[in-house]
C-alpha cells in the first residue's frame, strides 16, 4: 500500500537532520502484543489501577506477577515487525534518530535501533525492592507466586523494572527524551493513544520547539488536532512506505 505524502512531509523529511520517534504499543501490535486501550487491549480484562501501581503489587503481588509473567511469555514469542524495523532503517538514511518508547517490550532494540530510550521501563528487567539486585527472567518465570531475591540473606520482594502509575519516570531516560523533542527536525508519533502522561506531552511540545510533528495512527488520538500531518492507518505499512520514499529520493539526490 503506498499512500501519497503531503508534500510538507517530503519536503521537511530529505532537510531534516535529526528524526525522532514517540512510540506507544500500537507500534508493536502488527507484532501481536495486544495495545493496552484497544478492545482487545490488555486493559479491557484489568484496569491500570489493580494492577500496574505499587499499591496494587504490595497488596496482592501474585496477582500483578501473573499478569507480567503472561505479558513476558507473549513477548518472548513475538518478532519486531516492519514498524520497528522501517524505524530501526531511519538510522542510516540519517545521522541523529532517537526512539522514545513508552513500551517496554524491548522490541525496538530487537529490530537493531541503537538510540531507544525507554521512559517506562522494560519488561525484560526485574529488580529486588529491598537490596536493588536484579534478577534473571528465568529466575522469574520458574518462580511460582511473587518471585523472592535469591540474594543470600535478602529474600526481599522482586518486582518487574517498568515504571508504574504514580511513579516517577527515569530520571536520565526522561532527560534524554526531552533533548532529543528539543533537537528534532521532525517527530513521528506512532501508535499511541496519548492519554498516559507526562510522556504524552512530548509530541506537543516538540512542535512547540519547531518540529514537524507527524503522527500515525488507524484512529484520530487528541493528539490528532495538533498533527502537521496525520498519516492515518497501521504502522506496519506506513513506515515502510516512509523509509523507501525517502531512500529513493536519497539515491535521486546522490546521483
Ligand atoms: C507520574 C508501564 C507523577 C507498565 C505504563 C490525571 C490526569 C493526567 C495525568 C494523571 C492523572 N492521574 C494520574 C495521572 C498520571 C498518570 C497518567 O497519565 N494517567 C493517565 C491514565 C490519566 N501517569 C503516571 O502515573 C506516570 N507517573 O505521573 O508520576 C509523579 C509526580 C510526583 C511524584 C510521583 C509521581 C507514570 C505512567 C507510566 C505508567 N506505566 N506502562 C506496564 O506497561 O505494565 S503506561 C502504559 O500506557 C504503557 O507504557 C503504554 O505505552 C502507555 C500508553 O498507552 P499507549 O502506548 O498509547 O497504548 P494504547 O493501547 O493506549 O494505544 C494504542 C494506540 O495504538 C491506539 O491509539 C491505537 O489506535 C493505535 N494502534 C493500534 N494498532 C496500530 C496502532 N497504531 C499504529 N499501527 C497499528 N497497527
Ligand atoms: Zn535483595
Amino acid at each position: 500500500m503506498s499512500i501519497d505524502f503531503p508534500d510538507t512531509l517530503l519536503k521537511t523529511l530529505s532537510a531534516a537532520h535529526a528524526v525522532a520517534a514517540f512510540t506507544g504499543a500500537g507500534v508493536s501490535a502488527e507484532s501481536g502484543v495486544p495495545t493496552f486501550r484497544g478492545n482487545e487491549g490488555i486493559w479491557t480484562r484489568f484496569k491500570p489501577e489493580e494492577l500496574a501501581n505499587l499499591a496494587a503489587f504490595m497488596k496482592n503481588p501474585e496477582l500483578v506477577w501473573e499478569w507480567y509473567r503472561a505479558r513476558k511469555t507473549i513477548i518472548a514469542g513475538v518478532e519486531p515487525n516492519a514498524a520497528h524495523k522501517a524505524l530501526a532503517a531511519l538510522e542510516e538514511l540519517y545521522g541523529d534518530v532517537t526512539i522514545v518508547t513508552q513500551n517496554i517490550d524491548n522490541l525496538h532494540r530487537r529490530a537493531g535501533s541503537r538510540t531507544v530510550v525507554e521512559l517506562h521501563g522494560n519488561i525484560e528487567r526485574n529488580y529486588c525492592m529491598t537490596c536493588g539486585t536484579p534478577a534473571s527472567n528465568a529466575s522469574v518465570l520458574s518462580a511460582d507466586g511473587a518471585p523472592r531475591c535469591e540474594v543470600e540473606g535478602c529474600g526481599g520482594l522482586v518486582r518487574p523494572d517498568v515504571v508504574w502509575f504514580g511513579e516517577m519516570l527515569p530520571e536520565d531516560e526522561w532527560d534524554r527524551a526531552v533533548r532529543a523533542m528539543a533537537r528534532a527536525d521532525v517527530v513521528l508519533s506512532i501508535g499511541t493513544s496519548g492519554v498516559v502522561y507526562p510522556a504524552a506531552s512530548l509530541p506537543l511540545t516538540a512542535k512547540q520547539q519547531g518540529a514537524l510533528l507527524v503522527e500515525i495512527n488507524p484512529e484520530p488520538t487528541p493528539l490528532t488536532p495538533h498533527a502537521d500531518v496525520f498519516l492515518r492507518g497501521p504502522a506496519g505499512s506506513i513506515l515502510p512506505d516512509i523509509v523507501s520514499v525517502l531512500r529513493a529520493h536519497r539515491a535521486v539526490q546522490n546521483r
